[in-house]
């Protein structure tokens, strides 16, 4: 029974990378250190009235100059492994062209640092910080955003790639399609369906591509995309109810796996697009050839459920966090590990995100619960057969949550920001125990 293996506790494979995740403009700060450039974010969180208090990225958890204090946090936690992004427009300021050396030199620092603590680092190339300068000249809205977009792949694959095994190209590309260009409320704060639909076709464009330039630099490692799913379930036993789940499912989950794992976009989705949708155009022939380039691994992010409607529309069934958009569900994370090998095959996995605000500061017992029945879902999938190899908790840190400003705390470990001091909650001691009983 689950309480009997509750006691006698739920061990997982040897070398299971537990692990945690952060971004760079969550938690970087050094806005203008060293020569970065500014991006999208920057803009947008500076705009009145379009982050909750108006809070910006400018100093995060000024991890840009903590560091080595992180590092030994983290070392402290016995992580196996550590995501992170790189700032794109850090490392190339106007998005393209000449390097900053002293931008990618801290990434080279913090990828040291890692190793010299024995934590493997899986870097993200893009987590929603487009630079300003590529904005200027249409963003993900123009087909050379994914050249450039590769461009960058190259020189950073390139640079770190002597030292960093594991890539992830695009943090959630759904986002940036939903949030980003069609809600409005991320950056760019783009409002327009059609609009935010050819950006999500050149966001794939730009995985492909950069899968692509990643294998040209020659060097030796492992290359997928992160996507957030979001397993799809009727509301009622109704047929309506049944038919709109597929759709939404298609929405969802489909329309970013098929692409990029099967090399093609899913035909009840494309169906949805009208004829004279800019989407049609935008997509060439030759493309999805492209986003479909070979992955070595896929980065898996699980939130919550969708529960669908016979009218198409969403209910929530169970309690929500915080975050009014995240209804807890631990069992959908099962359901989407075992629909991924079955649907998409043994495709090696690794849970790049997963876990809540909590309002507690430092006392979050409800992120233990969370983060234990969590696990225990995916204990099961791997006694199933699944892949797993990986298990990421977003966040390491307290830091910048988007929209939501400074209101939201993801961290494992709190950050006072007046003071910048670091304090390990309840969950990250309980974490600790997990990693070193390599279970729970
Ligand atoms: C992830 O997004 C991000 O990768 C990470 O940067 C972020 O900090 C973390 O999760 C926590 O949010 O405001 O009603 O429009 C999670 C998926 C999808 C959740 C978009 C919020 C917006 C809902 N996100 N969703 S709404």
């Amino acid at each position: 029974s689950a309480s009997a293996a509750a006691r006698a506790g739920l061990t997982f494979p040897e070398g299971f990378a537990w692990g945690a995740s952060t971004s760079a403009y969550q938690v970087e700060g050094g806005a203008t250190a060293d020569g970065r450039g500014p991006s999208v974010w920057d803009v947008f969180s500076h705009t009145s009235g379009k982050t909750r208090d108006g809070g910006t990225g400018d100093v995060a958890a000024d991890h840009y100059h903590r560091s080595y204090e992180d590092l030994d946090l983290m070392r402290d936690l016995g992580l196996k492994s550590y995501r992170f992004s790189i700032s794109w427009p850090r490392v190339l300021p106007t998005g393209r062209g000449t390097v900053n050396a002293k931008g990618l030199d801290f990434y080279h620092r913090l990828v040291d640092g890692l190793l010299a603590r024995g934590i493997t680092p899986v870097i993200t190339l893009f987590h929603w910080d487009t630079p300003q300068a590529l904005q200027e000249s249409g963003g993900w809205e123009n087909r050379d955003c994914a050249k450039w977009f590769a461009d960058y792949a190259s020189v950073v694959c390139y640079s770190l790639g002597d030292k960093v095994q594991t890539w992830l190209t695009l943090n959630e590309p759904k986002t940036v399609v939903e949030v980003g260009y069609t809600a409005g409320v991320h950056a760019p704060g783009v409002r327009d369906r059609r609009v935010a639909n050819v950006a999500g076709h050149h966001l794939l464009l730009g995985h492909g591509l950069a899968v692509q330039a990643f294998r040209a630099t020659g060097r030796k490692g492992r290359i997928g995309a992160a996507l957030n799913l979001s397993p799809t379930y009727p509301a009622d036993d109704s047929d309506a109810a049944r038919r709109q789940t597929t759709l939404a499912d298609g929405e969802e989950n489909r329309r970013w796996l098929d692409p990029v794992l099967l090399g093609r976009y899913p035909d009840d989705w494309l169906a949805t697009q009208s004829p004279d949708a800019p989407v049609r155009a935008a997509i060439h022939d030759g493309d999805l050839a492209v986003i479909g380039s070979k992955s070595d691994l896929l980065g898996v992010q699980y939130y919550n459920p969708a529960y669908i409607t016979a009218k198409g529309g969403r209910v929530q069934k169970h309690p929500t966090t915080q975050a009014s958009w995240q209804e807890v569900y631990p069992q959908g994370l099962y359901d989407l590990l075992t629909r991924i090998k079955r649907d998409y095959g043994d495709i090696p996995l690794t849970i790049t995100e997963n876990g809540m605000p909590s309002v507690n500061a430092t006392d979050d017992e409800d992120r233990i619960t969370l983060l234990r029945d969590h696990l225990t879902a995916a204990h099961q999938a791997i006694r199933e057969g699944v892949r797993l190899e990986g298990y990421h908790v977003w966040s390491l840190l307290d830091n910048f949550e988007w929209a939501e400003g400074y209101t939201q705390r993801w961290g494992i470990v709190h950050v006072d920001y007046a003071t910048q001091r670091r304090t390990r909650k309840a969950s990250a001691n309980w974490y600790q125990q997990v990693i070193a009983r390599n279970g729970i």
